[in-house]
C-alpha cells in the first residue's frame, strides 16, 4: 500500500454545527493561544515565546506574511493563529528513533495529517531504505552521501526536483537556488505555483513587477478599501487591526466574499479595552455576496459603470492624464466596456444592479482606493484575468503611485515573497541568472524548470529521479492528491527537509530522507556565533529574525547548513561556490546576495536597522512600469466565470480558523461554527433540499471534468453536509480534505496554479453511512 486511507484511522467522528460567528477575535481568541502554547510548551516557554513574536530582536512570525506597523510596534505583535502557529513549532513533543521504530510505515499511512503533526518535533535524520517497512536513525553524513549519490547517478540534472515551502528563509533559499543551479536545473516548483502566482503573472504584465504596491500607512489612510477573495480574520488576523485603524480614519470598506467571514463582518481588538467588551467594530461596510468566480464580472461591470459615469461628466472619473502618459492599452479596453452586457455581468456575480452600481459610484468617487485579494482571486480558472480586471479598475482612476491606494496581494507563507525574490523560480530572468554566473563563476542553466504542477506531471512520467523539499507538505498541499501519490512513488529518492512530521513523510519513493530542520523559534548557533536571518513580508520590507528557543535536539540542523553540506557532499571541496565559508557566517550570503539581487545593495548594514528596509517597487516609488510597453497595461481579455452546470455544484476548498496549510490544529472552525470533524461539506440550504439530501447527511463528493480522454471523475467519501450561508450553486470544504478531488490539469490560465476555488461537483448518499 503506497498511499493513505481516505478516512484516517484516528479522525473524530462527530460534527458539531453551531452559528456563524459575527466577529472575529476579542477574548476567546486570546484565551485560545494560551491554551494551545501552554499544551504544546508549557507556561514558561509560552510566556518567554510570546514574548519575542514579531518583536525587534526577535523572530518573525511563521504565521503569514502580513507585516508588523513600522515605528511603533504594539508589545503583543501577534494573533490567536500566530500563537498557535508558534505553539505548533515551539511544542517540547519529539518524534524520536524509538517513534519510528515502533510505527512502520504502513501504520504512518493510516493516521491523518493531524494526528502525524501532533506527535512533535523531529530530532534525527531518518531514512527509509528501498524495501524497508520502517524509517531508520542515519548520520547527516550518511543522509548526505546517499542523496549526492543520486544526484550523479542522474542522466541529466533536470531528473532533479528541488521544492520550496515559503517558511524557508532568504539565506536558506538563496543557497538552495544557488545548489540546483550549480548542478544544472531550474526545476524549483514552489509554494507560491499554489497559491499567488497568479498575481504575480498579473501584476508583471500590468505594471511591471508581481508585488502589491502598498504599505501599511497606505492601507489606514485609504478612503475606500476592497477586501476580495481572502478572509483575514482567520489567515491575516494582524490585518484586522490595519483596517480597524484605516476605519476609524475615515475609510470604506468592502468585502467581497461568498461566505459571511466574521473577520469582515466586526473585529473585536483583544489588545484595546473596547474590544474587551462591547461588540467591537464594525469592519466591511458593504458585503457583497458573489458567487464563486464571480469577481471578473463585477470589476468588469463597476469599469463599464465608471465609463458610463464618465461619459455623462466628461473629466471627472477617470485620471485623463494619468491614462495619457503612463498607461496602454487603454483605447482597446474602452472599446470592450462599450460592449458589456449588464445581464451577464449580473448572472456571474449573483449581484443586483443597485449593489454593482454603489460600489461604482464609491470607485468613482473616492481618492485612494486598494484593493486587496488572496485565494479567492488566485486560485481560479481565470484568475489571472480577474486580477488584471481589478488592476483595469485601478488604473482608470490612477489609483496606483499614489499615498493611500494601489494593490495588495496578501501573500500567504510569511516568506513566500523573498524566497522569489532569491530566485526560487523555475523562469528567473536572464538578468539574475547572468549577474548569479558572474558572482559565483558557475553556468546556470538558460531553460525553464518544472513549477507544480510540471513537477507532478514529470513525475507520472518517470522522469524525476530525486524530488527534494525544503519545507513544506509536497503531497497534502499539491492537487489531486492520489495522482500525485502515485507520481513521488515513481521517484527513486523523495528528501523531505522538514521541522514537523506530515503525510509527504509517508508518500515517499523508493527510497526517503527525513532531514530535521531548525525552525523560526529556534536559536541557530554556528561556531559558537549566534546566526540571523531574514524575510521579506508582503509589502516588500526586508528585516531580520532571530530565534531564541533551545532545539528539540542537537541533532537539527539549519536550513542554510543543510544545504551548504549537501552541496559539499555532491561538489566536493574544489567547487567555485563557497559553501563552507556561507554556512559559517550568515553576512557571508547575503554579502553574494547583496551583489546579485537588485535592491540589496549593503544588505547587512541596511537590515540591521530598526524595522529593516523596503525594496525597490518602480510603480509605487515613481510611476514607473518596466513593462514591455514600458507603461502600465490595461489588459483586454475576454470576460470569464463560472456557471454551476445542471445538478450540480461549484466546491471552493479553504482553510478552517484551525489550522495552517496542511497542519491541523484541532478540529474548531470557531468563526464558522463547525466543529468536531473537518469531513463537512458547506451547502446552500435550497441545494441541500435540491439534492434530496437533509443536513447531517454523509455524503460523497465526486469531482467532474474533462480528462484527455474523455470525461474524468474523483471522489472523496463520507462527508457531512451541512447547511451554510453561501450562495445557491456554490460549496465549500475544507484543504487537504478536498484536495483528491482538485484535478492536476485543472489549472488557472497563465500562471498554471491549480483551481482550488472551483471545481464542479456532485453529491451522492455515501453507502452504508450511518442516519
Ligand atoms: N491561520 C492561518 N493563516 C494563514 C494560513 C493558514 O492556513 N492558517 N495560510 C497562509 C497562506 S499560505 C495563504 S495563501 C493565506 C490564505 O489566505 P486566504 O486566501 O484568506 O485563504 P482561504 O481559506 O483559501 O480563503 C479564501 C477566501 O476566499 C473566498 N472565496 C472563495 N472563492 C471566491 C471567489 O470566487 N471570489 C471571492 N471574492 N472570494 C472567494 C473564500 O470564501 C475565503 O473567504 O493565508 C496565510 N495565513
Ligand atoms: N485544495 C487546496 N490546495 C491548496 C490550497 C488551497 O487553498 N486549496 N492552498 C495552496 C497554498 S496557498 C499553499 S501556500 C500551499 C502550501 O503548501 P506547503 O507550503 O507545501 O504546505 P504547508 O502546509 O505550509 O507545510 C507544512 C510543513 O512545513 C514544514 N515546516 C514548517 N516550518 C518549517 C521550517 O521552518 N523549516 C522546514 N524545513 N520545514 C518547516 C513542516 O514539516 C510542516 O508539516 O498549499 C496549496 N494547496
Ligand atoms: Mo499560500
Amino acid at each position: 500500500m503506497n498511499h493513505r486511507e481516505t478516512t484516517p484511522v484516528d479522525e473524530p467522528a462527530d460534527v458539531h454545527v453551531g452559528h456563524i460567528k459575527t466577529y472575529a477575535a476579542g477574548v476567546p481568541a486570546v484565551a485560545v493561544a494560551l491554551r494551545r502554547g501552554i499544551e504544546q510548551m508549557g507556561t514558561v516557554r509560552t510566556a518567554r515565546t510570546l514574548a519575542k513574536l514579531n518583536q525587534r530582536n526577535g523572530f518573525d512570525c511563521p504565521g503569514c506574511a502580513w507585516p508588523e506597523t513600522p515605528g511603533h510596534r504594539k508589545h503583543a505583535e501577534f494573533c490567536e493563529n500566530g500563537a498557535k502557529a508558534v505553539a505548533e513549532e515551539a511544542t517540547r513533543r519529539v518524534v524520536t528513533p524509538e517513534f519510528f521504530a515502533a510505527h512502520p510505515l504502513d501504520d504512518l499511512r493510516t493516521r491523518s495529517g493531524y494526528w502525524l503533526s501532533q506527535q512533535g518535533r523531529l530530532t534525527h535524520p531518518m531514512y527509509l531504505a528501498p524495501g524497508d517497512t520502517h524509517y531508520r536513525p542515519v548520520s547527516w553524513d550518511e543522509a548526505n552521501h546517499i542523496i549526492a549519490d543520486e544526484l550523479r547517478a542522474m542522466d541529466h540534472p533536470d531528473q532533479a526536483v528541488f521544492y520550496t515551502s515559503g517558511r524557508t528563509s532568504n539565506e536558506a533559499a538563496f543557497v538552495y537556488q544557488l545548489f540546483a543551479r550549480s548542478l544544472g536545473t531550474n526545476n524549483m516548483p514552489d509554494c507560491s505555483n499554489m497559491c499567488h502566482e497568479s498575481s504575480g503573472t498579473a501584476l508583471t504584465e500590468a505594471i511591471g513587477i508581481g508585488k502589491g504596491s502598498v504599505s501599511v500607512p497606505d492601507l489606514e489612510t485609504a478612503d475606500l478599501i476592497i477586501v476580495a477573495g481572502q478572509n483575514p480574520g482567520t489567515n491575516h488576523p494582524r490585518m484586522l487591526s490595519t483596517l480597524e485603524k484605516a476605519k476609524r480614519g475615515g475609510a470604506h470598506i468592502v468585502a467581497i466574499n461568498p461566505l459571511p467571514e466574521a473577520g469582515l463582518m466586526r473585529f473585536k481588538d483583544p489588545q484595546r479595552p473596547s474590544g474587551v467588551v462591547g461588540d467591537g467594530v464594525r469592519l466591511a461596510d458593504d458585503f457583497l455576496q458573489i458567487r464563486v468566480g464571480g469577481d471578473m464580472a463585477l470589476f468588469r461591470g463597476i469599469c463599464r459603470m465608471l465609463l458610463d459615469d464618465e461619459d455623462q461628466s466628461p473629466g471627472t472619473v477617470f485620471d485623463h492624464d494619468f491614462l495619457r502618459d503612463k498607461c496602454a492599452g487603454v483605447q482597446s479596453y474602452l472599446d470592450l466596456l462599450g460592449a458589456v452586457d449588464i445581464d451577464e455581468i449580473l448572472a456571474a456575480t449573483g449581484l443586483d444592479h443597485a449593489t454593482i452600481r454603489d460600489l461604482a459610484t464609491r470607485v468613482a468617487r473616492s481618492q485612494r482606493v486598494v484593493l486587496c485579494w488572496a485565494m479567492g482571486l488566485t486560485q481560479q480558472r481565470h484568475g489571472v484575468a480577474t486580477i488584471a480586471e481589478g488592476v483595469n479598475m485601478l488604473l482608470l482612476r490612477g489609483m496606483i503611485g499614489k499615498p493611500g491606494a494601489g494593490v495588495c496581494p496578501v501573500r500567504g507563507h510569511s516568506n513566500v515573497q523573498g524566497d522569489r525574490t532569491m530566485g526560487i523560480y523555475e523562469k528567473m530572468p536572464e538578468t539574475f541568472l547572468a549577474a548569479l554566473d558572474a558572482e559565483f563563476g558557475i553556468a546556470s542553466p538558460r531553460a525553464h524548470g518544472h513549477d507544480t504542477v510540471a513537477a507532478i506531471d514529470a513525475m507520472v512520467r518517470g522522469e524525476v529521479r530525486v524530488f527534494m523539499a525544503m519545507g513544506g507538505n509536497f503531497v497534502a498541499a499539491a492537487p489531486d492528491t492520489r495522482v500525485t501519490e502515485a507520481a513521488l512513488a515513481r521517484c527513486r529518492l523523495t528528501v523531505q527537509v522538514s521541522t514537523k512530521l506530515n503525510e509527504s513523510h509517508v508518500a515517499t519513493g523508493t527510497a526517503a530522507l527525513i532531514l530535521p530542520s531548525l525552525g523560526r523559534t529556534d536559536k541557530d548557533i554556528v561556531d559558537g556565533v549566534a546566526q540571523q536571518v531574514s524575510v521579506e513580508d508582503s509589502m516588500s520590507v526586508v528585516h531580520l529574525s532571530r530565534g531564541s528557543l533551545t532545539p528539540s535536539s542537537p541533532l537539527l540542523h539549519s536550513e542554510v547548513g543543510i544545504v551548504c553540506d549537501l552541496a559539499t557532499a555532491t561538489f566536493g571541496t574544489d567547487h567555485p561556490v563557497d559553501w563552507t565559508a556561507m554556512a559559517r557566517d550568515y553576512d557571508v550570503i547575503r554579502d553574494h546576495i547583496s551583489r546579485v539581487i537588485p535592491g540589496f545593495t549593503d544588505f547587512n548594514t541596511r537590515v540591521r536597522a530598526k524595522d529593516g528596509f523596503v525594496l525597490p517597487h518602480p510603480p509605487r516609488d515613481s510611476r514607473e512600469f518596466a513593462t514591455g510597453t514600458g507603461r502600465a497595461n490595461l489588459a483586454a481579455h475576454p470576460l470569464r466565470w463560472v456557471p454551476v452546470p445542471e445538478g450540480r455544484l461549484i466546491l471552493q476548498t479553504l482553510r478552517s480558523h484551525d489550522q495552517y496549510n496542511t497542519t491541523v490544529y484541532g478540529h474548531d472552525d470557531r468563526y464558522r461554527g463547525i466543529k468536531g470533524n473537518r469531513r463537512v461539506i458547506m451547502v446552500h440550504p435550497d441545494d441541500i433540499a435540491a439534492h434530496g439530501l437533509t443536513a447531517g447527511d454523509h455524503v460523497d463528493i465526486v469531482s467532474e471534468f474533462a480528462g484527455p480522454d474523455g470525461p474524468e471523475e474523483r471522489r472523496v467519501t463520507d462527508f457531512e453536509v451541512v447547511a451554510y450561508d453561501t450562495p445557491r450553486g456554490n460549496a465549500a470544504g475544507y484543504y487537504p480534505e478536498t484536495n483528491p478531488l482538485v484535478p492536476l490539469h485543472l489549472v488557472a490560465e497563465e500562471s498554471n496554479t491549480p483551481v482550488s476555488k472551483a471545481v464542479v461537483i456532485r453529491l451522492e448518499r455515501t453507502a452504508n453511512a450511518p442516519d
